[in-house]
């Protein structure tokens, strides 16, 4: 095999699900669920807990088979929860269960929630990107994304990431290390900047000061790439090395050099992945993973909203209280449910401990 040869990514392909679980949801954002003794339950985090299956006379819990019954009458059904009587929208959740995806995340160092982001949630991402649906706008500026759209801060707040993510990192205390934004590609005309192969804050220098982190410390931060656009191999979907979050050390730089290929791109031979799931997708990786933005070959511009989830003592890259604010005074903070508004508040809000 030429080793210059370019495309050559081993593509690890997430089919659209065939079947999806169930969330039960409350107006507050809670989702129902069954503590330890079986027992019906409000709660805030997405774990096995509160994923449910449709059955001809009501819902199943999937984790414990507990089935029960239920009318569903107008898209929603009343249930009794302790003393209480509350409202629940099933709503399209997850394929797999959280325990699943937690152990192939902690196993291979990424998981991807293939499709696990409502429709609507995907056309406002678009809106905002400017992509996809609308493709023939141009991105608002100077407004923080998070402000311009509810799916933006509902994507962030989606539960069964953020249980994903806490687990994994081992601490409840996270913070964002900078404002959502988005990576969109044009398609790639021959010329022009193309992301180099890198690992992610804190195990690189940041503007934010943070020190570079030890990658055989304990583990510090899992990005998280929300698929708005289908992410293909020629629409430039992200280009992992899957696995080498456990490296001893970065990339190679013989992966970036211009000599990489006679093209002077950045390596794409056999031994890197690229990771294809559809619009609506979030894959999770450690933030030591060798990655880069694919390169665009089709004709469309394609959209991923990037985030950084970071331990308390990471110091963010930018400040992210300022787009909290912002969006506090914004028409989109009241669209949010109180699970949401606590959430992204809190991603926002917390500040690094110094340790
Ligand atoms: O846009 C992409 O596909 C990946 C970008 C990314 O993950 C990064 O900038 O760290």
């Amino acid at each position: 095999m030429n080793e210059h040869a370019l495309f050559q990514e081993r593509v690890v392909r997430l089919e659209k699900p065939q079947q999806r679980c169930l969330f039960l949801i409350a107006h507050n954002g809670q989702m129902l669920g069954l503590d330890d003794d079986e027992q019906r339950c409000l709660c805030d985090e997405g774990n096995d807990r509160v994923v449910w299956d449709r059955t001809p006379g009501g819902f199943r819990h999937v984790a414990t088979g507990v089935e029960m019954s239920a009318a569903v009458d107008g898209g929603t059904c009343t249930l009794q929860v302790g003393c209480e009587r509350v409202a629940f929208t099933p709503s399209l959740g997850p394929e797999q269960l959280p325990s699943a995806y937690l152990r192939h995340l902690r196993q291979e160092g990424w998981v991807c929630l293939t499709c696990i982001l409502p429709d609507e949630v995907v056309l406002g991402l678009e809106r905002v990107a400017c992509t996809d649906r609308f493709a023939h706008l141009e991105q608002t500026q100077g407004v923080p994304k998070i402000c311009q759209d509810v799916a933006v801060a509902r994507a962030v707040c989606e539960p069964i990431s953020l249980w994903l993510i806490r687990n994994y990192l081992g601490t409840e205390d996270l913070h964002l290390g900078h404002p959502p934004g988005f990576g969109v590609l044009s398609p790639y005309e021959g010329t022009g900047k193309v992301q180099r192969w890198h690992v992610d804050i804190p195990y690189i220098p940041s503007i934010g000061g943070n020190p570079v982190a030890d990658r055989k410390g304990p583990i510090k931060a899992v990005q998280r790439n929300v698929c708005v656009s289908d992410f293909t191999k020629e629409r430039g979907a992200t280009a992992y090395k899957l696995g080498s979050h456990l490296a001893d050390t970065p990339p190679p730089p013989a992966w970036n050099a211009a000599d990489a290929n006679e093209h002077g791109l950045p390596y794409s031979g056999a031994d890197a992945d690229v990771v294809e799931a559809p619009a609506g997708s979030i894959i999770l990786y450690d933030a030591r993973t060798w990655h880069r933005a694919g390169i665009n070959r089709s004709k469309r511009k394609r959209a991923g909203m990037l985030q950084s989830f970071q331990t308390a003592d990471v110091i963010p890259k930018r400040d992210t209280r300022h787009a909290c604010a912002r969006l506090h005074e914004s028409a989109v903070y009241p669209q949010l449910n109180d699970r949401e508004q606590r959430e992204i508040t809190e991603l926002l809000m917390n500040q690094p401990r110094q340790e």
